[in-house]
């Protein structure tokens, strides 16, 4: 009995039946996906590292544009703090005061430049930016629901990549 038990052993380790070849190969198979993996999302989150590095930078650059422009119309009426472009205002281009930006938007493929191209680049081409302009207080001031008593103006710059927010900036600008 002792000397078959043997034999039985020895046939037994000459090699692998079909289920542990079949086993070994869905355990390979799950290893390799695991190494796999981290390369594989890597990339991704570089792609889409890139896309928000650009996404910031073009809500940068309209936030420079917007900023840079005087907090009441220079020809409007003084009393005016309806967010959005007076008459015969129709752009950028013509946008004499912060609160013209209210609602202003670039559609996707649309993004411009600071001259008011729209950017060739492909890399631009899934963009799209839009603003929001708000009359505000800071604290302590209170709260204010009549915009003629606020001294600030929340600029707010939204940058989308193919309808996705990638970059989201605000700046108040002071009166
Ligand atoms: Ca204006
Ligand atoms: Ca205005």
């Amino acid at each position: 009995m002792i000397i078959k038990t043997g034999v039985y052993h020895r046939t037994r380790t000459r090699g692998f039946t079909l289920a542990e070849a079949m086993l070994a190969v869905t355990v390979l198979g799950f290893a390799a996906a695991g190494v796999l993996l981290p390369f594989v999302s890597g990339a991704a989150v570089r792609a889409e590292g890139m896309r928000r590095t650009l996404g910031a930078a073009l809500a940068g650059d309209l936030m420079e544009q917007i900023v840079r422009l005087p907090f009441h119309d220079p020809t409007g009426v003084a009393s005016d703090y309806s967010p959005g472009p007076e008459s015969g205002e129709t752009g950028p281009a013509n946008f004499d005061n912060v609160d013209d930006f209210h609602s202003y938007t670039e559609l996707q493929g649309q993004v411009k430049d600071a001259a008011g191209a729209v950017f060739t680049d492909p890399k631009y081409a899934n963009y799209s930016r839009s603003v929001t302009c708000a009359y505000a207080t800071v604290p302590p001031q209170p709260a204010q629901t009549d915009p003629a008593k606020c001294n600030f103006i929340l600029v707010t710059v939204q940058v989308n990549y193919s309808g996705k927010n990638v970059a989201t900036l605000s700046r108040l600008v002071s009166e």
